[in-house]
C-alpha cells in the first residue's frame, strides 16, 4: 500500500466520565499490545497510524496513556478565531498545546447540529494547518442527496469549498474522510465498492484542484458505522486508506480489531 493507513476513533460526546475515558484508553492499549504480539498490527512500527479523538476534557490524560504505544490524539473540533470573547469555544493553539496532532473539521454532526458552514469549515481547516496540526476534513452526502443521486456533486462542492486557499504543500497534512451521512450511527455501512468509487471520485477533484500527485498521495478514510465485520472489506479497496470510527471505537475490543484490519 502506497499511502499509510490511518484509523481514527471519534468518541463524540462519550464516555460520561474521565474515569470511563481512561479505562477505555487503557483497555484499548492493552488489547492492541496483545494483538501486536500475535499478528502484524505494527502500530508502533508506524505501519498503521492510529488516532483517538476524546472529548476536550479527557485529551491530555488519554494522550499520556496512549502515546507510549505510538497512538496520537486529536480534537473533535476547534473554533477558527485565535482567542477572545467566544464563550464555550476552544482555539487551535489550545488543543495544540495539550498535544493534539489532528483536528476533525466539518463532521456532519457539526454541520447539521451546530451550523458549521463550508465557509467556517474552510477557516477551521486553514487554522488547524496554521498551527501545525492535521485536519481530517469530513465530507459526505445526506440521505436526501443520495436519493437524488447527487453524491458526487455534494462531495465535489464540499471538498472544493472546504479546501479553498489550502496550498499544495499543506495538502500533505490533510486527511479527508468520506462519511455518507445516511451511514453514520445507523448501522448501515456503505457498500465497500460504492464507497471506493466515491473515494476515487474525490481524487479526481483533488487532481483538478491540485495535481495527480496530491490526488494520489492524499489519504481518504471511510466513515459510517464501521465495525469489526465490515473493516476488512473496506480496507481491501484500492482507494480507502483508513476508517473514521464512531460507535465501535467506544468498545476497546471492537476498535482494536478494527485497527488491526486484515
Ligand atoms: C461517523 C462515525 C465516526 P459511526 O460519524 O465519525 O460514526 O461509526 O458511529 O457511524
Amino acid at each position: 500500500r502506497q499511502r499509510q493507513p490511518i484509523m481514527a476513533g471519534n468518541w463524540k460526546m462519550n464516555p460520561a466520565t474521565e474515569a470511563d475515558a481512561l479505562n477505555l484508553a487503557n483497555g484499548f492499549c492493552a488489547l492492541l499490545n496483545q494483538l501486536e504480539d500475535t499478528c502484524a498490527v505494527d502500530v508502533k512500527e508506524g505501519c498503521t497510524e492510529v488516532v483517538l479523538f476524546p472529548p476536550f476534557p479527557f485529551i491530555s490524560k488519554v494522550k499520556d496513556i496512549v502515546s507510549k504505544d505510538g497512538i496520537s490524539v486529536g480534537a473533535q473540533q476547534v473554533y477558527y478565531e485565535n482567542k477572545g470573547a467566544f464563550t464555550g469555544s476552544v482555539a487551535a493553539s489550545m488543543v495544540k498545546s495539550v498535544g493534539c496532532e489532528y483536528v476533525l473539521c466539518g463532521h456532519s454532526e457539526r454541520r447539521s447540529l451546530f451550523s458549521d458552514s463550508d465557509a467556517n469549515i474552510n477557516q477551521k481547516v486553514r487554522k488547524v494547518l496554521e498551527y501545525g496540526m492535521r485536519p481530517i476534513l469530513c465530507v459526505g452526502e445526506t440521505q436526501d442527496d443520495y436519493d437524488l443521486g447527487i453524491t458526487q456533486e455534494v462531495c465535489a462542492m464540499q471538498v472544493t469549498k472546504d479546501l479553498r486557499g489550502v496550498s499544495k504543500e499543506d495538502m500533505s497534512n490533510v486527511v479527508i474522510a468520506y462519511e455518507p451521512v445516511w451511514a453514520i450511527g445507523t448501522g448501515l455501512v456503505c457498500d465497500a465498492k460504492a464507497a471506493n468509487d466515491v473515494h476515487k471520485f474525490i481524487r479526481t477533484i483533488l487532481a483538478k484542484m491540485y495535481d495527480d500527485e496530491v490526488a494520489q498521495s492524499t489519504r481518504i478514510q471511510y466513515g459510517g458505522s464501521v465495525t469489526p465485520e465490515s473493516v476488512d472489506g473496506l480496507m481491501a479497496m484500492s482507494d480507502i486508506d483508513g476508517c473514521l470510527v464512531g460507535g465501535a471505537s467506544l468498545f476497546a475490543d471492537k476498535f482494536a480489531r478494527i485497527v488491526s484490519f486484515k
